[in-house]
């Protein structure tokens, strides 16, 4: 096949398949090459390799049923899974941790650039978490939510502060089974002693604690994360914004932030429009600087200040290949070891910043939160510096619009007002069938799981064609506004009952709520929902459903772990990393439905997976007693266009498919 025909097979994104071009005509190797060089491992990818101990590695293949020590299949396939859980939680939790630590240090004065923006937020935080506020200055009260943040950190606490967040019935399944989340520290590290040489060898037992693990990320780490951030950087509004390679610019510095903390990313963006660096720039030759983001770092800025998304996960490589960029600041996560290759033929400087994340051959710039400002500039001047080294810049011309930044406390103020602040018309158009349920659609890009970006856009399409809300974070918010997917002309896509509802609330069918850390937003909206009442007790009565229709991360396992520990099935699209054991997969499907009311599937196939997803929703429409989901009941005015699948190019040339003709 030719090259270009055989590029055309890997994304449906018009900028990365213009990209993947200029790359195979400079011998640019990028991760789409190594996925078609390096086949995945077979044993590990199917869980069957164990290496808790050095007799081995042991693969449990063939008629191997046992290791070295007499462990199972089921046994090492659990590990395997419940240590990436641990590794997501880890992840998620140290970024929260990161947060209290940079909240007390701004309250104790020690990390002067950095203030609490929003009050109001700090003060419904710290009545959740019992801290005094009567007769305090919002630095007293913000140590002391920073205080408790941290503590919730530790092996002492007998159950999470932010579990009080759950309605009180899923409370009680996870106390009847003994996994209500204790300090977030020692639950991962549980993980890494149970599953060490000669400890737990029973695989339910430690499907159990995988569970309770994921449950100090989802109600742990990333919800205090995602608090704190409110509570430093502003809590998210809807806000208007650009998406995709064309966001870069010609005759400014142009530097990319990649990664996950926004503690280094808002110092950047305040950095940026500073008259010194400003300056600086001009003094260069430049207009300015310009930002942009990639990965979830990427959706923090754009959901406080509007600054662009450049892409996501599995286009980070191709950022430098448009010659364009001067510096790409990474700090943690998701930052491709690959980008310093591909960097040493452009003239772009990869510089990172976090002491945890050292990557060869970059520039190192340290990070510190007690000077924060003062290293943001120094970052973009030297990304300044740069600018003159430019040689062939070949920007692709595509962007995107969209609007962002749907925190829960918006979607609440948006229903209700200010006055009175409610999920009550999200929750009663739900119930009258306008509205058929609600999905969870986020997570990563996979390179062994393409085309890039179709998977994504794939579920979205076909729930807002269902009726059924879409609430986005992560890559999959990147993916969709890179195809025009977060913008309310999307409601032309929309089936009638959604379109109707959209319309009325003036919401996008698709709701972008921010980064990974931000799926906590989306437990949150879900157990008000269940609080407020009229969809059932408890977050497994909702018509709702989790999808992650590209991931690639033990973060999304964790992810996917908790939402499913939450009540809410879940589809992990892509090959199952754990079918060395049929036991361990009924586990996580039936085992997990009778005990939290949901199911964890690792599903290859996505048409069934948006099949049985819609007949999850619907069946449990009909355990509430609601009206059957009829499309034909709503909307059906001259105006009306029913929605039916329809790609986005024939979606942007206006040509869109009448159902059933
Ligand atoms: O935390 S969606 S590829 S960027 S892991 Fe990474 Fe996956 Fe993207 Fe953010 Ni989340």
């Amino acid at each position: 096949m030719p090259e270009e025909k055989k590029l055309e097979k890997k994304t449906i994104d018009p900028t990365t398949l213009e990209l993947l071009n200029i790359c195979a005509a400079d011998g640019i190797n990028t991760v789409f090459d190594r996925a078609e060089a390096l086949k995945a491992c077979p044993i590990g990818s199917t869980a069957a390799c164990c290496h808790s101990c050095f007799m081995g590695p042991c693969r449990l293949t063939g008629k191997t049923e046992v290791g070295l020590c007499g462990a199972t299949r089921a046994t090492v396939t659990a590990r395997n899974y419940a240590r990436a859980v641990a590794g997501g939680a880890a992840a998620h939790s140290d970024h929260g941790r990161d947060m209290a630590l940079t909240l007390l240090a701004a309250c104790e004065g020690h990390a002067p650039d950095y203030k609490i923006k929003d009050e109001a937020k700090l003060m419904a935080v710290a009545k959740m978490l019992g801290v005094k506020t009567e007769g305090r200055s919002m630095e007293e009260i913000g140590k002391d939510v920073a205080l408790v943040a941290l503590d919730n950190f530790s092996s002492t606490k007998k159950e999470l502060d932010y579990i009080k967040r759950a309605p009180a019935k899923r409370q009680q399944i996870w106390k009847n089974l003994g996994i209500t989340p204790r300090g977030i520290d020692r639950e991962v590290v549980e993980v890494l002693h149970r599953t060490t040489m000669g400890v737990d060898q029973d695989a339910e037992h430690i499907m159990d604690h995988a569970m309770r693990a994921s449950l100090t990320d989802g109600w742990g780490g990333s919800m205090l994360g995602t608090d704190i951030s409110d509570v430093l950087f502003g809590t998210p509004g809807p806000v208007k914004g650009r998406a995709n390679f064309g966001v870069l610019s010609t005759d400014e510095v142009n530097v990319i932030i990649h990664g996950h903390h926004p503690t280094l990313s808002m110092m950047i963006v305040e950095a940026a429009s500073d008259p010194e660096i400003v300056a600086y720039a001009k003094s260069k030759g430049a207009k300015g600087v310009n930002l942009a983001g990639i990965c979830c770092t990427a959706n923090e800025i754009l959901m406080r200040h509007g600054v662009p998304l450049l892409g996501n996960f599995l286009t980070q490589e191709l950022a430098m290949v448009t010659g364009a960029v001067e510096a790409m600041v990474v700090d943690i996560q998701c930052v491709m070891e690959g980008l310093v290759e591909v960097a040493k033929k452009y003239h772009t400087q990869i510089i990172s910043t976090s002491p945890k994340a050292k990557i060869a051959g970059s520039t190192y710039i340290e990070f510190d939160e007690e000077h924060a400002l003062k290293i943001a500039k120094d970052i973009l001047k030297k990304a300044i510096d740069n600018y003159p080294n430019r040689k062939n810049v070949r920007i692709p011309t595509y962007v995107d619009n969209l609007v962002a930044g749907f925190s829960h406390e918006y979607i609440n103020y948006m229903l209700g007002g200010s006055f009175r602040q409610s999920f009550r018309p999200l929750i009663d158009n739900i119930a009258n069938g306008r509205i058929r349920g609600a999905a969870g659609v986020v997570g990563c890009n996979n390179a062994r799981v393409l085309p890039h970006d179709d998977n994504q856009t794939y579920i979205v399409k076909e729930m807002i064609k269902n009726d059924i809300l879409v609430v986005t974070t992560g890559c999959n918010a990147i993916a969709c506004a890179k195809q025009g997917l977060l913008t309310p002309e999307v409601m032309n896509l929309a089936g009638p009952g959604l379109r109707e509802i959209c319309q009325t609330i003036g919401i996008p069918p698709v709701i972008h709520m921010g980064s990974c850390v931000d799926n906590s937003r989306i437990l949150t909206v879900l157990a008000q929902c269940a609080t407020e009442g009229g969809l059932g007790e408890d977050m497994s009565d909702a018509p709702a459903v989790g999808f992650a229709p590209e991931w690639m991360s033990e973060k999304a396992v964790s992810i996917g772990t908790y939402v499913v520990a939450s009540g809410v099935n879940t589809w992990m699209i892509g090959h199952n990393p754990y079918s060395n054991s049929p036991e361990v997969v009924k586990l996580m499907t039936e085992g997990y439905t009778k005990k939290v009311g949901a199911a964890l599937h690792f599903e290859p196939d996505l048409k069934k997976a948006v099949k049985d997803a819609i007949a999850v929703i619907d069946a449990k429409r009909a355990a509430l007693k609601l009206d059957p989901y009829d499309p034909n009941r709503y909307a059906r005015s001259d105006t009306y266009f029913p929605a039916d699948y329809t790609s986005f190019k024939a979606f942007a040339e206006g040509r869109y498919t009448r159902s059933g003709t």
